[in-house]
């Protein structure tokens, strides 16, 4: 039977080698890897974000359980591909410049890429400049970008004022827990999705047609 309690529970604990053989376990056993993700993965995330705001856990921990749930996800990735193998938009993502939570932009990535777009994913701490060379080179047609910080969200307004300079003509979509829909109008983005859901959903709805 499927444990996500038990999942979520070494997540919670930073235990990365549990984390690894019981996620290895539930896909073998024919679990789901999007429930896996969800209520495994996700859910323990959230816990340790809660417990980190209320004081109860620290950065060390932190790091800890980010560090597993990523060791989770490197198995889960592939199956979440899987899904559907017919690429044919191409999306740049990445986390902003200053930043360096990407494990809500790399889920948003996977994704995508489970519903058929091709996505180059820059990784964190990502200047303007490596934004524009990489839409550039890829030709391509969304951009997504991701920031974890009230300080760091700010720079999103000057990637995609760059972006109009540069006569660069993409979509852009903003996420990341600190934002929200009047954000990503104001600074003048197509779209905004609170989760990696909504995001695909709404990343669809852009490049459409
Ligand atoms: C894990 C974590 C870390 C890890 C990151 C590890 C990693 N590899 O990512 C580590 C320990 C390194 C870290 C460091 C720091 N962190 Co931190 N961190 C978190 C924590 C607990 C969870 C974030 C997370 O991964 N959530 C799970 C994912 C799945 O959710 P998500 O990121 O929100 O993504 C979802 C949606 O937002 C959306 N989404 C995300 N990106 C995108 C992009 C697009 C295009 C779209 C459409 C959607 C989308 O879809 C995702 C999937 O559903 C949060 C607390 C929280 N509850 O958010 C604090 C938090 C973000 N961190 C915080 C802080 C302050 C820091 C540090 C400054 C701490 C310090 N003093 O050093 C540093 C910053 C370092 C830096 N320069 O970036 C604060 C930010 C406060 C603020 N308002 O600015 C938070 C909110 C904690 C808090 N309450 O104080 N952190």
């Amino acid at each position: 039977m499927l444990d996500l309690v038990e999942i979520r529970d070494s997540v919670i604990n930073g235990a990365r080698n549990e984390v690894r053989d019981l996620v290895e376990k539930a896909v073998g056993e024919g679990g789901d890897a999007q429930k896996i993700l969800n209520e495994g993965l996700v859910a323990a995330i959230n816990v340790v974000g809660d417990k980190f705001e209320k004081g109860e856990f620290f950065l060390p921990e932190l790091v800890m359980s980010a560090a597993a749930m990523r060791e989770g996800l490197k198995i889960l990735r592939p199956l979440l591909e899987q899904g559907n193998v017919k690429l044919f938009k191409v999306a740049v993502i990445g986390t902003v410049r200053g930043d360096i939570h990407d494990i809500g932009k790399s889920i948003v990535g996977i994704m995508l890429e489970g519903a058929g777009f091709s996505v180059i994913d820059l990784g964190v701490d990502v200047e303007t400049d490596r934004f524009i060379e990489a839409i550039r080179q890829n030709n391509a047609d969304l951009l997504g970008m991701s920031a974890l910080l009230t300080t760091t969200m700010e720079n999103m307004r000057g990637v995609i004022g760059a972006l109009k300079k540069a006569g660069l003509n993409i979509k852009t979509m903003v996420g990341g827990a600190p934002l929200t829909e009047q954000f990503a109008n104001e600074i003048g983005a197509d779209g905004y999705a609170p989760n990696a859901a909504s995001a695909v959903r709404k990343a669809s709805e852009l490049v459409k047609g």
